[in-house]
């Protein structure tokens, strides 16, 4: 490709021997594949690409949530940077100015487009993309039967005085559902529609391409097409092999299963640590996921298929990944958001042009903020000096080489009333998790599990003394990294209603710029205003509405609330 003619100009010039990237984001995909060992499931699409690129057996995402995890993945942040550590916070209002993965081929001379779920849902980037990001629209989530269901039990909700807000998160129809429909009726074959016009167009361009194409299944619910359950008999499907939670774990260590609670016909699913779901219902959704699954295999074989046909695929990157894991009955649990390694291990294959190491395996440790380093690397751009991951190319070349001595990922958790973040580190032989307190940074618990003779994770050994020194290590190493520090979490300020008009007048005298936020009632940071130093403004707001201020450090951080009629607040050191 170096020494393509050059017809089009400085254009060309600049984007002669690029490769496109073609980046692929599967939601809730654990690496439940028959390429990482699985023999039930059935993935021969992504089994191919395994066949073709290097696959990663032990990446992992930073933290087990979509939102999260997409946030720091695509900006190559680490959660405490990025600052979103939930589904309410967009990184736009807590790192302005970041330029994400496809933003930075942008910038590069690259076509950036995406087809589905790439950042969270409802927080797509605009900066990101050269089109607004493309979600379908003819599809739909489930038959029409459902959806009418789901528009009542919505309407019921209202009825009873609750908020829409509330709807949106957690008034949720059956968590699986299947109809003899064709591919493109749900939402991930119209996405690969979608995706594959998007690539006949991209391919003629004249620049190179990042084409992102992110799949909701196997998120719940679970409504892959009927076609992909008939792959499966449930009863063929084995259970997980430790259904209750690890033994001497703090409570807090396992989620609630509160997520598939939302679901109208699993309202009643018990916590991990107060019981488990009868195995009717236990088989149904590991029967649910892996039709998703399989579903969604069907559809990367499609898109790849398109790849090769359209003769790009030897001048393209292709990245597969999951972005979190998922259990699935393991610890008696369902869904993701902890440390654990079923939900912080999570599927990654990387297919480069011209790579020593396509076609094998790479068992080091990596993580998932080395992707845009690693994309930097590949497709010769320059990468921010901001990035907190490491390239992976060596391992690329020479997937046998070791990966990181350790990785990291955390979790935010609501205990009592205290905001708690679970930092953990994963090394070759252990996972080490600090929870600390999230106002204060001081330590709520520990625990400690033996990678290699407990690898599901069954026992925190924390508390055995001869474990002291392990942690002592492992500690340092955590800190390293997740550095003790007070942090503002996730609601711990929100909005109160008000009616009173007030005013709040700030006065910058900390001699460097600070971003000023709006906090909403649900917590969520809304960008007013960037500061700068010397300079004054003033705020028409309500009384009870917070405000934070900010340096970019983080290290300066205030919230400010206004008083009747008008606060006056100088922002001082
Ligand atoms: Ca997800």
């Amino acid at each position: 490709m170096s020494g393509f003619p050059s017809l089009i100009g400085s254009q060309s010039t600049r984007s002669a021997g690029r490769p496109n990237v073609l980046f692929i984001t599967v939601d809730d995909l654990r690496p439940e594949l028959g390429c990482y060992g699985n023999r039930v499931v059935k993935t021969p699409n992504i089994d191919r690409l395994a066949e073709s690129g290097v696959t990663f057996t032990r990446a992992y995402c930073q933290q087990a949530l979509c939102n999260p995890s997409r946030a720091s993945l695509l900006t190559g942040l680490r959660p405490d940077t990025v600052k979103v550590w939930d589904l309410r916070v967009h990184f736009r209002e807590t790192v302005p100015e970041v330029v994400t993965l496809p933003q930075l081929f942008r910038k590069n001379g690259y076509r950036a487009e995406a087809y589905g779920k790439i950042f969270h849902n409802d927080m797509p980037d605009r900066k990101s993309w050269d089109i607004p990001n493309v979600f379908p629209q003819t599809s739909r989530l489930y038959s029409k039967g459902t959806l009418e269901h789901l528009d009542y039990l919505i309407l019921k909700a209202r009825a009873e005085g609750l908020g829409e807000d509330y709807i949106k998160a957690h008034v949720r129809g059956p968590a699986t559902e299947i109809e003899d429909c064709r591919d493109e009726d749900r939402w991930d074959g119209e996405i690969t529609n979608l995706a594959v016009r998007a690539l006949y167009r991209l391919a003629d361009a004249r620049e190179p391409f990042f084409l992102a194409v992110g799949y909701i299944q196997p998120h719940l619910p679970f409504v892959a097409p009927k076609e992909y359950w008939d792959l499966y008999d449930p009863q063929a499907i084995p259970e997980a092999v430790n259904p209750y939670p690890p033994k001497n774990a703090l409570m807090i260590s396992l989620n609630a299963n509160d997520e598939l609670r939302d679901y109208e016909d699993f309202a009643e699913t018990p916590a991990p640590w107060k019981g488990r779901l009868p195995e009717e219902k236990r088989r149904r959704l590991k029967h649910g996921y892996y039709a998703g699954v399989s579903f969604v295999d069907a559809q990367i074989g499609r898109l790849l298929g398109f790849l090769d046909r359209l003769g790009q695929a030897e001048n393209t990157i292709v990245v597969f990944l999951g972005d979190n894991g998922f259990k699935l009955g393991e610890h008696g649990a369902w869904s993701k958001m902890t440390n654990f390694e079923d939900d912080t291990r999570c599927p990654l294959i990387i297919r480069a042009p011209g790579i020593a190491g396509n076609s094998r395996t790479a068992s080091g440790l990596v993580e998932f903020v080395d992707l845009y380093p690693t994309l930097c690397g590949l497709a010769g751009l320059p990468r921010p000096d901001t990035l907190q991951g490491v390239t992976l190319g060596s391992l690329l070349e020479e997937p046998d080489r070791a990966g990181k001595d350790a990785v990291f990922s955390q979790f935010f958790r609501r205990h009592v009333s205290a905001p708690l973040m679970g930092y953990s580190v994963r090394t070759m032989t252990h996972r080490f998790v600090e929870w600390r307190y999230m106002d204060t940074g001081n330590v709520f618990g520990e625990e400690l599990y033996d990678e290699v003779r407990d690898p599901h994770e069954n026992v925190n050994i924390g508390d055995i003394p001869e474990n002291r020194k392990v942690i002592e290590d492992l500690r340092t190493v955590l800190r390293r990294t997740c550095p003790v520090r007070p942090r503002r979490g996730p609601a711990l300020i929100a909005a109160q209603s008000s009616d009173l008009r007030v005013e709040l007048e700030l006065i910058n005298e900390l001699g460097e710029e600070v971003t000023v936020y709006e906090i909403d009632a649900d917590g969520a940071r809304h960008w007013v205003h960037d500061l700068l130093s010397g300079e004054q403004m003033v705020i028409d707001t309500f009384l009870t509405h917070p405000y934070v201020v900010e340096s970019l450090s983080g290290e300066f951080h205030k919230v400010c609330y206004a008083d009747y009629p008008r606060r006056r607040v100088v922002l001082q050191r």
